[in-house]
């Protein structure tokens, strides 16, 4: 039983082994004759070419022999081995053998040694271009074959791959080259960038004509760049020794126009174009209001705003009432038939980009002078050598002047005229006495009639005019 199980398992290994290696094969002649020769023959088929050596083995001398591989037609490579032997009469069943001895090599491989990584080719500084793409050339040696990344704010840039390039990207980069082990190096890189032209600066901000003016030119490249300018009156221009500012003394109308600047370096060039204007703020002159501020109902008057500066201001008003006309350019505003809700405060604003300006102006409503009493102390009839004071109230915007007309003129008037004083009263001050009120709109007029009367004799009367100042001389004056 157990014989029996170890030649089942013998066969499955002689079995699984025959699908691998070829067996060789012997071939006797048909015929074998003693005393004769003949050709034992060996035979291997294979299906890949094998450095086989075929032996044929037997227990006698064997000559010529021979080997030889051909190719079959089914693919399959043959070879094939001859010996011959003298044949004696001893050899009848004697066994013989071939024996086949191959050879098979693998393909050559490389034995490689693990080797720790050496940063070999690896610039310290780079310069690269902005917008172009460019890479790191670190090379490395190490087996495994190290990989190199450069790093710089946690950003990761594979060596041999290529980045488009921004000027953020200068800088100190800490390149390792890994595999088992790690090798570092710091390459700076510094990203060069065509000229950006960022401002042309116009200084003063505010100038006018005849300034000292300068136009600064600021652009942003590297390496630093180079400037030039066209300019609208070359010749009186004045160039710093770099180019950055131009400087006009003595600003003309003939200066202004564009003024370009160009910033060039070897990477490109930019221009920037700036208009140089004059630049002054607003500055307005009163309200003008024709024919008077003071106005009637039903009045027409018109106001005008004149306002200068650089570039020209453009006017606004706010007005009590939008029931106005204004011009276009709002330089005059005009109202027709002038109501109530017109009277108030105008406002003109001049406004340019440097500034603005700005003007009031009232509009009172005026009133035509009405006088409404004359009043007498002490009441009429006044007796003789009594003191006698009239006083005219009159009402008017603007405030109305007094002006008399009286029957006598030995009569002390107040500053305003508005109070007569007669210290004694004679019968000659009898009489009309007139107060006329007067402005620029209308006067009106009222007459009081004084009746002087004697002591005793009701006919006769005597004036004396009493020279004693009253009141203070600066305030009054005398007429004679
Ligand atoms: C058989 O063919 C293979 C390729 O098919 C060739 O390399 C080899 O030399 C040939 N051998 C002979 C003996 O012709
Ligand atoms: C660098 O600048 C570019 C473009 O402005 C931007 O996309 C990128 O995120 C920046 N990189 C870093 C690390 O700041
Ligand atoms: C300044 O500009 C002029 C032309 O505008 C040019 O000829 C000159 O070389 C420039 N100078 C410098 C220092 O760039
Ligand atoms: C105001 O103008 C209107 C129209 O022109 C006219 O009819 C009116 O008489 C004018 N009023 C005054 C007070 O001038
Ligand atoms: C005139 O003034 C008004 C406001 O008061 C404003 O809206 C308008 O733009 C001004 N017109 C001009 C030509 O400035
Ligand atoms: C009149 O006024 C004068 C000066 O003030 C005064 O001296 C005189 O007494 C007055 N006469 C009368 C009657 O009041
Ligand atoms: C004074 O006025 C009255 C009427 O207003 C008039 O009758 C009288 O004649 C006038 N007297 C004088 C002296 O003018
Ligand atoms: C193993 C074997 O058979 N050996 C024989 C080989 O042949 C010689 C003579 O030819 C014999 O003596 C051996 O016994």
């Amino acid at each position: 039983m157990k014989l029996h199980l170890h030649f089942v398992a013998l066969s499955l290994v002689s079995s699984t082994v025959l699908a691998l290696l070829p067996i060789p094969k012997l071939h006797f002649d048909e015929q074998i004759i003693e005393d004769d020769e003949t050709v034992i023959t060996c035979t291997l088929k294979y299906t890949e070419l094998l450095e086989v050596n075929l032996e044929i083995k037997g227990n006698t001398t064997f000559r010529d022999c021979k080997q030889k591989t051909e190719n079959q037609t089914n693919n399959e490579i043959q070879t094939i081995k001859t010996c011959k032997i003298d044949v004696t009469k001893e050899m009848d069943q004697m066994e013989f053998t071939c024996e086949a001895q191959f050879k098979t090599q693998s393909k050559p491989e490389k034995m490689y040694l693990q080797t720790e990584p050496t940063i070999t080719d690896c610039p310290d500084k780079l310069f690269w271009v902005e917008g172009e793409e460019n890479s790191f050339h670190c090379k490395a040696t190490g087996y495994p074959t190290p990989t190199v990344t450069c790093k710089k704010d946690n950003v990761d840039y594979k060596e041999g791959q290529n980045y488009k390039t921004f000027r953020n990207m200068t800088g100190t980069y800490s390149c390792v080259a890994r595999n088992f082990d790690a090798d570092k190096k710091s390459v700076e890189v510094s990203v060069q960038y065509k000229p950006k032209v960022l401002e042309i600066k116009v200084n003063p901000p505010l100038r006018d004509e005849g300034d000292t003016v300068t136009l600064t030119c600021k652009a942003d490249a590297d390496p630093a760049p180079t400037y030039t300018w066209r300019t609208i009156q070359p010749s009186n221009v004045q160039f710093s020794p770099d180019n950055t500012t131009i400087t006009i003394q003595g600003l003309k109308k003939s200066h202004l126009g564009k003024y370009m600047c160009t910033a060039s370096n070897k990477h490109g060039s930019h221009s920037l174009e700036e208009e140089l204007a004059l630049a002054v703020k607003p500055k307005m002159s009163n309200i003008k209001v024709e024919p008077s501020m003071e106005v009637l109902e039903g009045d027409n008057i018109t106001l005008s705003c004149e306002a200068k500066g650089s570039p020209p201001p453009t006017l606004s008003w706010v007005t009590p009432s939008l029931e106005v006309q204004r011009s276009p350019d709002n330089r005059t505003l005009k109202i027709w038939r002038l109501q109530k809700k017109h009277i108030g405060t105008y406002s003109c604003s001049a406004q340019n980009k440097h500034g603005k300006d700005s003007r009031t102006q009232i509009i009172t409503l005026a009133v035509k002078p009405k006088v409404l009493s004359i009043t007498v102390k002490p009441s009429t009839p006044v007796a003789e050598n009594g003191n006698l004071t009239l006083t005219c109230v009159a009402e008017g915007v603007p405030q109305p002047t007094y002006s008399w007309h009286l029957p006598s003129s030995n009569v002390l008037f107040s500053p305003d005229s508005s109070t007569i004083n007669i210290l004694a009263v004679q019968k000659a001050h009898g009489g009309n006495y007139s107060c006329t009120a007067q402005n620029k709109h209308g006067r009106d007029t009222m007459t009081k009639r004084i009746t002087v009367t004697g002591k005793g004799d009701k006919t006769e009367t005597s004036i004396t005019i009493i020279l004693t100042m009253l009141m203070s001389t600066s305030l009054m004056f005398y007429l004679s």
